[in-house]
């Protein structure tokens, strides 16, 4: 099922991507790019097509959001970053606070209060080989977007999944937990859910429980109770999905960390998304079986509401 609602603010097919990667400052304004410690136009913003990054998908990444002038959680986001780049060996060119600074400024030079941040470190300039010892250097690229925001309509009428051929990686090959620059795996599903004409794509891990989405974690309700696949089962340790268990505690709804079954999807009586892009996002069809009553569900929608109150609330000042 498609949501003609989203089709004219969205790129085709399905909900993804909700960022606007042409959007950074305004029509009139240039964005201002930020690589190794300084800041270029769009067009000047490059690096070496030597660069591991690109050559073999060798660095890490993050993708934050900012709200109202305030960036939402940056410390856990960089915490994240920081954790990747210790489980592939890569040492960061700079401190913590350094780099949480370039990223405030960067957001400054393109004048924004209201976006998204792509933050990626590559292993940097080495030879043809992949052995990154030759690798002197990783680079830091800092893009401030403007971030389109899906439509309320998709918020209220729900996603749908279908569960994809393409499995998470066992965290014994590729660690799901390290967010790297080889996206290929979430890229596959991605695009299988594409050609089933769905929103996302439902991925499982190896021993076919359910890990994530491509770029988001995955919530069901039953009973009035919460539930959601450990890290173990390959799901990235979300900082939305942090959020969904403040709130929960807050709120007073159990919530577990279990395995899930595709079943359990198909039983549920609410199921839902979280990732910084989507934020939370109702499912309301998985693999052609309705979820629920076919609407977002009473949980899935307090949530959201103290999510956005959370979000607009809270964060690093900009300015
Ligand atoms: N799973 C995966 C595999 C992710 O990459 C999430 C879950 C949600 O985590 P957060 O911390 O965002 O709640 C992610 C997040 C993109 C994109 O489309 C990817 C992410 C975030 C924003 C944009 O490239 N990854």
């Amino acid at each position: 099922m498609k949501n003609d609602a989203d089709t004219a603010v969205l790129d085709k097919p399905a909900v993804k991507p909700a960022i606007d990667s042409k959007g950074g400052a305004t029509a009139t304004k240039e964005m201002r790019i930020y690589v190794d410690g300084e800041f270029f136009a769009e067009a000047d913003a490059k690096v070496s097509v030597f660069d591991h990054g690109l050559l073999y998908g060798d660095g890490i990444f993050e993708g934050i959001r900012f709200y109202n002038g305030r960036v939402f959680r940056l410390e856990e986001h960089l915490e994240r970053l920081w954790d990747s780049a210790r489980s592939i060996a890569l040492e960061i060119p700079m401190s913590i606070k350094e780099m949480s600074e370039a990223l405030l400024e960067t957001i400054r030079q393109n004048d924004l209060r209201d976006g998204y941040i792509r933050l990626v470190v590559t292993r940097g300039v080495g030879n043809l080989g992949l052995n990154p010892a030759q690798c002197k250097k990783p680079s830091v690229i800092i893009i401030a977007a403007k971030i389109a925001l899906y439509p309320e309509s998709l918020y209220n009428s729900g996603l749908t999944v279908v569960t994809v051929a393409s499995r998470r990686t066992n965290p014994a090959s590729l660690n799901p937990a390290v967010k790297s620059l080889n996206y290929l795996n979430n890229v596959m599903a991605r695009i299988e859910a594409n050609l089933a004409n769905a929103d996302e794509a439902l991925m499982l891990n190896d021993q076919g429980y359910v890990a994530e989405c491509t770029a988001d974690n995955v919530f069901v309700i039953k009973h009035g109770q919460i539930f959601t696949p450990p890290i173990s089962a390959g799901a990235l340790r979300g900082i939305t999905r942090g959020v969904v268990f403040e709130i929960a505690a807050e709120t007073g709804i159990k919530i577990t960390e279990t395995n899930i079954t595709r079943h359990d999807v198909f039983v549920a009586d609410e199921c839902f998304l979280t990732g910084t892009a989507a934020e939370l996002i109702p499912v309301i069809k998985a693999d052609g079986r309705v979820i629920g009553t076919g609407k977002p569900g009473p949980i899935t929608a307090r949530m959201i509401q103290r999510f956005r109150e959370i979000t607009r609330e809270t964060g690093t000042a900009i300015y």
